[in-house]
């Protein structure tokens, strides 16, 4: 008996030494790079231009198919994917400031979905979150009138519990807001010669060509590919024509942040953000994008150069364990600028570009504070049915976001632009000083954002706030607010019809 324990014990003990030296050899191996492997082969691929068509009304009507398909990311290998009006993405829609719209949206997915339209001011019947679920083969069509100002913004899934899958399959794509404001402020603006659309993603293939959906077994932030793709182009090159270009940088990764810079560091000039553009252009020699958030810059080149975009090992803030499982490590080549022999145009980024408002913390009516940590907010995973907060129309809140956690978190509200009061306490740096709607909230940090919500309330209806990293999203990192008029009711609880999804 004493030899058997023994011997346990000491099976146990190898074991154990062998599982630690495969964390370990994990642990020091988790780097990945592609940085000077890449051919920059292929050119860039510009998701058309959808500008909709105009209907008796004056509406810009869309028609946007969700489909299954197949793409060809390497030559000679098919991957199955999903796509918007195509086997992978989807169109870049375009509306102006003041314009109506309706979207017809078809399912022709063989599950249920939904499309969420990131960054836009709109009632919540609109908005495209888990509660607007597209059966396979229904359609549905939000309309609503765009008020905001010109920005970068776009679309992707929100089915409770499967928004990973569907955005990793190919279900996104780009929603630009113009405005007059915008127009007059000098910038490069035609679409695809030099306003160029760039939706980064990583992925990871599998040796049939197929996604790998896998989310790694020690990540705790689900999905990190081996490979980028920038707007469904592995492998990318852009051809530049100009003196300058304007790049619009949207991170549609499921869960890597990005460190995006070119990689002699010369200067990118951010001249926008999540919620539209600065007042003046910012010099920055990289930007962090986590999962959700956009940036508009401006970069420089001469004739004949080559320089590519790079992302940067990140500056995370996890802890030792955990940074190498976050991307921590991780470095990659996206995208070669080629620049021809002769360019066109100004060198200069304009010195102004639009007014911005000043934010003002005295207009807000009081705070609420979001604790993100493991896969919960306020230690609560998402209930479909459950109103974490009551919000009143017109009214202004601090929304102080909290991560206790040791990996970063993306948060992200639906229907506002927010002004970020204070990063622990200090000012915000000039990219977190425009308006956003989706912020990287650093372990062990406090962000103070003041979110103002106007126009819409719906006390029966409410908008999502969540983290943007997909898996923790659909393992219920989510809550839901409504905005209510004076004299509606406050509800707690609302009837959900897939309430049975949450909180898994
Ligand atoms: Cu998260």
């Amino acid at each position: 008996m004493q030899g058997k324990l023994r011997k346990a014990v000491a099976g146990l003990v190898v074991a154990s030494i062998a599982c630690a030296g495969g964390l370990a050899y994990m642990h020091a191996n988790a780097a990945e790079s592609n940085v000077g492997e890449l051919g920059f082969a292929n050119e860039l691929r510009i998701p058309p231009l959808a500008e909709g068509v105009l209907d008796a009304d004056g509406t810009r009507v869309f028609e946007l198919d969700l489909q299954e398909g197949s793409t060809e990311f390497r030559d000679g290998v098919e991957t199955p994917t999903w796509g918007v009006n195509g086997s992978y993405l989807g169109p870049t829609l375009r509306v102006r400031r003041g314009e109506r719209v309706r979207i017809e949206v078809r399912n022709g997915l063989p599950e249920a979905t939904t499309l969420h339209w990131h960054g836009m001011h709109l009632p919540a019947a609109a908005d495209g979150g888990p509660h607007q679920t597209i059966e396979p083969g229904a359609v549905w069509s939000p309309g609503w009138k765009v008020g905001q100002p010109a920005a970068t913004l776009w679309y992707h899934p929100h089915m409770m519990g499967s928004t990973a899958a569907h955005v990793y399959r190919g279900v996104a794509g780009m929603f630009i807001v113009d405005d007059d404001e915008a127009d007059a402020a000098g910038l490069p603006g035609r679409y695809g010669v030099d306003d160029v659309p760039l939706i980064v993603q990583d992925r990871r293939f599998n040796g049939d060509g197929s996604f790998d959906e896998s989310a790694g077994m020690i990540s705790p932030t689900g999905i990190l590919g081996d490979e980028i793709l920038v707007n469904g182009t592995r492998d990318p090159h852009f051809d530049v024509t100009t003196r300058l270009v304007r790049l619009r940088l949207l991170n549609a990764a499921n869960a890597r942040i990005f460190n995006l810079g070119l990689a002699d560091r010369r200067p990118l000039w951010l001249v926008g953000t999540d919620g539209g553009l600065l007042p003046e252009p910012v010099e920055r020699e990289t930007l962090q994008l986590s999962p959700g958030e956009r940036a508009e810059v401006l970069v420089r080149m001469a004739p004949g150069e080559r320089v590519v975009l790079r992302s940067f090992e990140p500056d995370l803030g996890a802890d030792f364990f955990n940074e190498p499982f976050v991307g921590g490590k991780d470095e990659f080549d996206v995208l070669e600028l080629r620049a021809a022999d002769e360019l066109s145009g100004p060198s200069e980024p304009p010195s102004r570009l639009v007014e911005m408002p000043e934010p003002d913390p005295g207009e807000a009516v009081g705070a609420r504070e979001f604790v993100l940590n493991g896969t919960t907010i306020n230690a609560q995973a998402m209930d479909m049915g459950r109103i974490d907060a009551v919000v009143e129309r017109d009214a202004s809140e601090v929304w102080v976001v909290r991560n206790d956690a040791s990996i970063p978190h993306s948060f992200h509200v639906h229907d506002v632009r927010f002004h970020v009061l204070a990063v622990d306490g200090e000012g915000p740096p000039p990219e977190l000083s425009g308006l956003k709607d989706t912020v990287n909230v650093r372990p062990k940090t406090e962000m103070r954002l003041l979110v103002r919500f106007e126009d819409y309330a719906d006390p029966g209806l409410p908008y999502m706030f969540h983290c943007h990293v997909l898996q923790h999203e659909d393992r219920g990192m989510m809550g839901q607010f409504v905005v209510v008029d004076g004299s509606d009711e406050r509800p707690g609880r609302i009837e959900a019809e897939h309430a049975d999804h949450a909180g898994r």
